[in-house]
């Protein structure tokens, strides 16, 4: 599966060519949601996708403007490129996808990109991928070439990675000079705040010269992903810090200071934000609870072939 196209998907087949196709009707509305970018689908007799094959690694958000609707943003990702732009990375966005994608159980790896905009971008990287738990970091700039050997080296041949990180970050630019060719459209962010400008709309799989998948995609919109609560929500934060109700969940509570004080609006965005975030902490959990078994495992079989080798 190469890419999605509302209610469309292209295919290659085994002979290359990529094809344009439809899925069936159940198939759209599955649990799993409908084919993604980085699925292994089969088709039919007619040529629509009659089946998606079993997902390993999903990076996965809840989808815009719902409760509970998870959104698949691909599957069978390897490794989680998680960019962040320099000189001034942000820290909170960048743990927030390491975590996303940590969830899935896909790797992460941090990007710096716009490393000739920080002397100090290597020791940037270092640090902040410290901070954050990762074990690869690289800063790297297309501008001067610095870090892109290290880069390339984290993309292994017939491995799918995923670009994730804000708009403006430079994720299309690093695409391009990867392929070796302007394939993704790219943009200046805008001169007043530095902001990008959501140039890259759709998740593309790409094959790069030297064998390795690479997904581009969106600087992701979703204002809950990125801004911290309490900030974003400070006056609805005030209020509940002022609630009488130490336990309030400020839901259905009669005399609750955030339902009666706060713009309902607001209250909605808010909620809808701190659900998001406790389902990411669910998922992050979830995973380090599959790791440590994993790791516990893992031990086990350590002693108990040393048990062996001592009689
Ligand atoms: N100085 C410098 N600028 C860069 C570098 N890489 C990208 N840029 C600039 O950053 C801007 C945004 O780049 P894009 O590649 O469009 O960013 P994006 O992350 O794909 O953004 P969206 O598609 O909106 O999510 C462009 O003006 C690029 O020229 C770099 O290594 N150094
Ligand atoms: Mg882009
Ligand atoms: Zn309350």
């Amino acid at each position: 599966m190469l890419s999605q196209h509302s209610g469309r998907w292209v295919v290659t087949t085994t002979d290359g060519t990529p094809r344009l196709v439809a899925a069936r009707g159940r198939l759209r509305e599955a649990d799993d949601g409908p084919p993604v970018t980085g699925d292994w689908v089969a088709l039919d007799a007619d040529g629509a996708i009659a089946a998606v094959l079993e997902r390993r690694g999903t990076v996965i958000r809840r989808a815009a403007g719902t409760k509970t609707a998870p959104q698949v943003l691909a599957a069978n990702v390897d490794l989680a490129l998680v960019a962040e732009p320099l000189p001034e990375p942000n820290a909170r966005r960048a743990e927030r996808l390491v975590a996303l994608a940590t969830a899935g159980d896909v790797a992460a790896a941090l990007v710096l990109t716009k490393a000739d905009l920080d002397p100090e971008a290597d020791m940037n990287a270092a640090r902040l991928a410290r901070s954050l738990g990762v074990a690869d970091a690289v800063a790297v700039s297309v501008r001067d070439g610095n870090g892109l050997t290290v880069l390339r080296a984290l993309l292994e041949p017939g491995r799918t990675a995923l670009l994730l990180g804000p708009s403006g970050a430079g994720k299309s630019t690093l695409v391009n000079t990867l392929l070796g060719h302007d394939r993704q459209a790219t943009a200046p962010v805008r001169a007043s705040d530095g902001r990008g400008r959501h140039t890259t709309v759709g998740r593309e799989l790409l094959a790069l010269p030297g064998g390795a998948l690479l997904i581009d995609t969106p600087g992701i919109r979703e204002a809950g992903l990125w801004d911290e609560t309490a900030v974003a929500f400070a006056d609805i934060e005030a209020l509940a810090a002022g609630c009488r109700f130490a336990d309030c969940a400020h839901e259905e509570e009669p005399g609750c200071a955030v339902r009666e004080g706060a713009d309902p609006e607001r209250l909605a965005a808010w909620r809808k934000l701190r659900r998001e975030q406790a389902w990411i902490e669910d998922r992050r959990a979830a995973a380090r609870e599959r790791e440590q078994r994993g790791r516990s495992h893992r031990a086990l079989q350590r002693d108990a072939r040393r048990i062996k080798g001592d009689g």
